[in-house]
C-alpha cells in the first residue's frame, strides 16, 4: 500500500501540502468557482486525484502572476499551461542588484506568504504581518513583490472584505503598513536616479477623489527599480493643481492612475478631469493613462488634445518602462 501522497485518494490536508494552497484557498476556490470538482467519500469526505493538485498548482501561480481565479478557474489544462509559457515568456528581468530569484520562481512561493500575511491580519496580528510583509520584501526580487505579493494580496483582501471575514479597519491597517513600506521601497529605488536618469523622469498621481494609492506606488517602485526619476505626487489630485506640479517640476511625462471605481465617487467625471488637465498641462509634457480608465471600453470617455498613451495593467507598464531606456 502506497503513502497518501502516492494514491490517488487525497485527503485536503496532503492536497495543500503538495500544491502549496491553504486549505482555505483550495475550499474556497471550489466552491465560489469549481476551480476542481473532488469526489466525496462514503462519510462525506473531499478526495483528490493528483490531477486535481498539478491543476491547483497551476492556477495558483497564475493567479500569483495577476490573473483572476474568476477568469481561469473553469479553463482546460492545456490552456492553463499556454497561458503560464505566455506569461514566462513575458516576464522581464529583475533589476541588477536585486536578488537572484527569478521572477518565475518567485510567483511560484508567493502564495503561501500571502496566505500567512492574511492569516496574520485576520487574527489582527499587526506586528507579525508587519514582519511578514519585510521578510517577502526581502526574499523575493522587486517584480515578483510586486506581481506575485502586493497585487494578488490586496485583491485577497477586497474579496476577504467583501465576503465579510474581514473587517474594513483590518483593510486599512493592511493598506496603511503597505503603503509606508513601499513608500520607503520608491525612495530608496529612487535614490541617486535623478543624477542619471536623462530624460526618463516620470510624475505620478491619480485622479482628485480617487484615493486608492497602491497602482500609482507600484508603478512608481517598477520605474525607480528601471532608472527612471521618479516625482511621486500621491493620490487625489485635483486636475489643474496637478498640471502645475508636473509644469513647475518639468516633468516629460505625467502617469495618472485610475481605480475601478464608479465616477460618483470622483470629484469630477474622468472626461471633465482629463480635459482640464490637458488643457493645463504644458504641451510637451506626454500623458500616460493607467489602471482602469485605460481599459478599452473606457478610453472612449476620454477627450484629449494631445494623444493620451493608455496602460492597462503594471506588466504593460514594465515592458514601457524598459524599452524607453532605449528611445529616450
Ligand atoms: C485597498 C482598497 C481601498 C483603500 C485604498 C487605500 C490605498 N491607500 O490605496 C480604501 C480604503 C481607501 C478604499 C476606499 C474605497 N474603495 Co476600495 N478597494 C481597495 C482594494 C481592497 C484593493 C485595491 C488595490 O490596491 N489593488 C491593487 C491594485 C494594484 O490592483 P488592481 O486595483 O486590481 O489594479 C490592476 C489594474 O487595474 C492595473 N492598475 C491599477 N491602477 C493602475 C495604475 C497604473 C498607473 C497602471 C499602469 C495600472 C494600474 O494594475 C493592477 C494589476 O493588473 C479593492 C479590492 C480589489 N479587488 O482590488 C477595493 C475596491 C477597488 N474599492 C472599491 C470601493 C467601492 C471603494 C469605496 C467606494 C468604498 C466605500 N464605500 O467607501 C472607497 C472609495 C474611496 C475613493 N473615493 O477612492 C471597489 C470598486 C468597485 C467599483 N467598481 O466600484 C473595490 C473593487 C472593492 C469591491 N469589490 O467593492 N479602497
Amino acid at each position: 500500500m502506497g503513502t497518501a501522497f502516492e494514491r490517488e485518494n487525497l485527503n485536503i490536508k496532503a492536497v495543500s501540502h503538495l500544491s502549496g494552497l491553504s486549505e482555505h484557498t483550495i475550499r474556497a476556490w471550489e466552491r465560489r468557482y469549481s476551480a476542481v470538482n473532488p469526489a466525496r467519500t462514503d462519510t462525506g469526505h473531499r478526495t483528490y486525484t493528483m490531477g486535481d493538485v498539478e491543476r491547483l498548482k497551476l492556477l495558483g501561480v497564475l493567479v500569483n502572476q495577476g490573473h483572476t481565479i474568476r477568469m481561469v478557474a473553469n479553463l482546460p489544462m492545456e490552456e492553463l499551461k499556454v497561458l503560464l509559457t505566455e506569461h514566462t515568456h513575458a516576464l522581464i528581468q529583475p533589476s541588477p542588484g536585486a536578488s537572484v530569484e527569478s521572477p518565475a520562481r518567485g510567483a511560484a512561493d508567493c502564495q503561501p506568504a500571502i496566505d500567512e500575511i492574511v492569516e496574520a491580519l485576520l487574527r489582527f496580528d499587526l506586528p507579525q504581518m508587519g514582519r511578514l510583509l519585510s521578510k517577502a520584501r526581502i526574499r523575493f526580487d522587486i517584480r515578483s513583490f510586486v506581481f506575485g505579493i502586493c497585487v494578488p494580496l490586496m485583491r485577497a483582501v477586497g474579496r476577504e472584505v467583501s465576503d465579510g471575514r474581514m473587517t474594513i479597519s483590518q483593510e486599512h491597517a493592511l493598506s496603511s503598513l503597505l503603503g509606508d513600506q513601499l513608500g520607503q521601497m520608491m525612495q530608496t529605488l529612487n535614490d541617486g536616479n535623478a543624477e542619471k536618469a536623462g530624460s526618463r523622469r516620470i510624475a505620478l498621481a491619480s485622479p482628485e477623489g480617487d484615493l486608492h494609492e497602491f497602482g500609482i506606488l507600484l508603478s512608481a517602485i517598477l520605474a525607480a527599480s528601471e532608472g527612471w526619476s521618479v516625482q511621486y505626487l500621491g493620490p487625489n489630485l485635483p486636475a489643474v493643481d496637478l498640471a502645475q506640479a508636473v509644469n513647475r517640476l518639468g516633468c516629460p511625462v505625467l502617469l495618472v492612475g485610475t481605480a475601478d471605481l464608479h465616477e460618483s465617487e470622483l470629484k469630477q467625471p474622468w472626461r471633465g478631469y482629463f480635459a482640464d488637465l490637458d488643457r493645463h498641462l504644458h504641451p510637451a509634457s506626454a500623458l500616460w493613462i493607467g489602471g482602469a480608465v485605460a481599459r478599452a471600453q473606457n478610453r472612449v470617455a476620454i477627450a484629449t488634445q494631445r494623444p493620451a498613451r493608455y496602460i492597462e495593467t503594471l506588466d504593460e507598464l514594465d515592458a514601457i518602462l524598459m524599452a524607453a531606456k532605449q528611445s529616450l
